[in-house]
């Protein structure tokens, strides 16, 4: 397997020099971000999705998104910067996510008519379709939301082997709905951030009974802001009713909802409160949004159910704070959902190889879960 993988610089640095430093030295400059060559979590580069069990991908598209910042497509960039801090084990799950599986970046998706929002989608479908066939899990850092549609109509194929052609239940954190299908066009741009949740479901992408909105807030432009997810079949967890519920309950509601169906989990960076992350598009100041714990405890909820992949949308890196918060807490996202697809396929591969009597190691650890 090792034939195919492209060493990236960044992780053999200088190799005489590095060769020679002991474990200790190695540790210390591999868990500093601003050392060596920058990829996402200082993966190494690879462009064949077969030789992965996790893409990690940056999807730097800004044009499905008009109503806002239009730097969107500078956050893969961003976060390859700040990602290597967390290369490093789940606290709370008890393992290393590297140690388990071949992580790889796969680069970026290349958009060559970046202002052209529908070309782009159609690559990014291309892109992804690949890496569904090829049953390899997916965790991308956009680029504005709009790359939701085109990342789940590769992934979810017909020709999926992640799905097997069936559509994913999706978990979405997020300010908003996205599911305006009523608007003929979103700024000019009609696979929009703001249509994806709709046309994926028309398209049989994603099955909104197995699915849950949870995080919309903000004085809405209309009182009857949520009933195009409703139409569509989908859960809804406003922020106040999450507050009513309580964490524990909507993670009940959230597996009840999903089952062991393929999860995609899409996160928005709105969904977290503006002083939390306060270089996300569309912030909604009027209401309080979670802090990382409330979020990521949603996330770290989906332990053991069947996660395929996800994505962190909507960071836009010319207006972080100069310490690059934002695009940390972006890492920090894509770190909790890589691990949740990891310990899912590790899981899988492991109670597979129980059936055939093959030793595939687990992901299992002591941690709480
Ligand atoms: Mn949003």
């Amino acid at each position: 397997m090792s034939s195919c993988i492209v060493r990236a610089p960044a992780a053999g640095g200088e190799q005489g020099e590095m060769a020679a430093l002991n474990d200790d030295d190695r540790l210390l400059l591999e868990g500093t971000y601003w050392w060596g060559p920058a990829t996402l979590f200082r993966c190494d580069l690879e462009t064949d999705p077969a030789a992965c069990d996790l893409a990690l991908v940056g999807v730097p598209h800004s044009s499905g998104n008009g109503s806002t910042e239009r730097d969107q497509h500078l956050g893969p960039r961003a976060v390859r910067h700040v990602s290597a801090l967390q290369r490093r084990m789940h606290a709370g799950f008890g393992f290393s996510p590297w140690e388990v599986a071949r992580i790889r970046d796969l680069g970026d998706v290349p958009l060559p008519e970046a202002n052209n929002n529908e070309q782009c989608i159609e690559r990014i479908a291309r892109f992804f379709e690949r890496i569904g066939a090829a049953g390899t899990r997916a965790v991308s850092i956009g680029g504005d939301h709009s790359i939701t549609g085109g990342i789940l109509r590769g992934l979810a194929s017909e020709s999926s082997a992640l799905t097997g052609g069936e559509p994913v239940a999706l978990v979405h954190l997020d300010a908003h709905i996205d599911a305006y299908e009523s608007l003929a066009h979103w700024f000019g741009a009609r696979d929009s951030a703001a249509h994806w949740a709709s046309y994926l479901v028309r398209e049989g992408r994603v099955d909104p009974r197995a699915s849950v909105q949870i995080g919309m807030r903000g004085n809405p432009r209309t009182a009857s802001w949520l009933d195009p997810s409703y139409e569509l079949g989908y859960e809804v967890v406003p922020m106040s009713r999450y507050r009513e519920l309580g964490p524990d309950a909507c993670v009940d509601l959230i597996r009840a909802r999903t089952g062991d169906r393929p999860i995609y989990v899409t996160f928005d960076l709105d969904c977290l409160d503006a002083t939390v992350a306060p270089a996300a598009a569309n912030l909604e100041p009027a209401y309080t949004g979670w802090t990382v714990d409330e979020a990521f405890g949603l996330l770290r909820g989906l332990r053991d159910l069947n996660v395929i992949g996800g994505d962190v949308v909507c960071l836009v890196p010319t207006k972080d704070s100069p310490n690059g918060i934002t695009a940390m807490v972006a890492a920090a996202a894509m770190f909790e959902i890589l691990s949740l697809a990891v310990d899912s396929g590790a899981s899988r591969a492991a109670k597979q190889g129980q059936e055939t009597g093959a030793q595939i190691p687990t992901a299992r650890g002591p941690g709480p879960g």
